[in-house]
């Protein structure tokens, strides 16, 4: 990958040698079993084509991105080993353990629906849409923890305008990647897969809304949503939905996962709010991961800070009643 320029730099280029390693290993078995291997030009494609992803690696041409906060970083191990990805597991540390092998590589991204240009996407398409931008976003979880990341990727808007959504569409369903052969926790996770979530059409169009390809200036953990994820900064962190598969532009409000399982709990707009205490507990403070056992809990923003953007959204709206 060396002798080609950044800009020439294919998706399956930037797969960590790790990966190739596997690879080998597998093609070896293959070969010591029998497994039929047909001449050089078969064997060479297969050696370099895609692997799995499963280490993350440096992306480059990264510009810094608008929107950021200056608020201090969450040191990335505390953001790759404290998840939620219940696919993998509900326990925080089940993600990093479990995913490792998880591959995502071939990906393919489907985006379809109410569009005139319905697209099939690969990793490769989905690095060049637009130029990939670092953006620091609180992230705020429902379960009243944080976390500040340098993610990576573009606003949603770009992969939107490329498939030209039609007048009819209203909202957009998000669908996560589900298989129990690379997911066997996922069964026991109680609650329904495919992972679903939706954003009405303009919460999806706004700048803010980022479709993330890496965080810490690497591609995304596999644990954190590899190869591709949603970021919605105001919003509780379930509707950001990992490792995405399809994207539907649709009339009407999709079903979400969280929702349908729990609806008192968990509303479709999931605004960050510490005036109203959906779930069990209070949403009013929150505390920072990554602070040590002696860090104080910090007053939750509303909108988790995004308000001066994204209140406008909802202007006339009950948020007591729409959460
Ligand atoms: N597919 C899928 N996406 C998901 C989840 C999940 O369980 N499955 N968990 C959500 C929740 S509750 C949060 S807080 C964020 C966590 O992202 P992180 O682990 O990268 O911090 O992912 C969200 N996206
Ligand atoms: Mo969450």
């Amino acid at each position: 990958m060396d002798d080609k320029p950044a800009s020439k730099l294919t998706y399956s280029d930037i797969t960590p040698k790790g990966a190739y390693t596997n690879r080998r290993n597998f093609l070896f078995g293959m070969l010591a079993t029998g497994g039929a291997v047909t001449g050089w030009k078969h064997f060479s494609n297969w050696m370099s084509g895609p692997a799995t992803g499963s280490v993350p690696v440096k992306l480059n041409n990264v510009k810094k991105g608008p929107f950021s906060t200056a608020e201090a970083i969450t040191p990335e191990n505390d953001v790759t080993t404290y998840n939620n990805f219940y696919e993998f597991g509900t326990g925080k540390g089940d993600p990093s353990r479990n995913a490792k092998n998880f591959r995502t590589s071939p990906w393919t991204v489907s985006v379809e629906g109410e569009v005139k240009k319905p697209r099939k996407l690969s990793m490769d398409d989905i690095m060049k849409i637009a130029p990939l931008e670092e953006r620091i976003y609180r992230h705020r979880c429902v379960e009243a923890w944080s976390i500040v990341v340098p993610w990576i990727g573009y606003s949603f808007s770009a992969l939107a305008n490329l498939v030209e959504p039609t007048p009819k569409a209203k909202y957009v369903a998000f669908e996560s990647y589900y298989d129990t052969r690379q997911m066997p926790e996922g069964p026991s996770a109680g609650i329904p897969f495919p992972y679903l979530e939706g954003l009405r059409m303009d919460e999806a169009m706004h700048p803010l809304t980022l479709l993330c390809v890496g965080m810490y200036g690497e591609t995304l953990p596999n644990q954190d949503g590899a190869p591709v994820r949603m970021v919605i900064p105001w919003k509780y962190g379930y509707k950001s939905a990992k490792s995405l598969v399809k994207i539907r532009f649709v009339k009407n409000q999709p079903p979400t996962t969280w929702n349908t399982a729990t609806p008192e709990w968990y509303g479709f707009y999931s605004n960050v709010n510490p005036n109203v205490n959906t779930v069990r507990w209070s949403q009013a403070t929150e505390h920072r991961l990554g602070g040590g056992i002696f860090s104080r809990p910090i007053p939750t923003q509303i909108f988790n800070g995004y308000g001066d953007k994204v209140a406008s959204l909802y202007s006339g709206m009950d948020l007591r009643k729409y959460y």
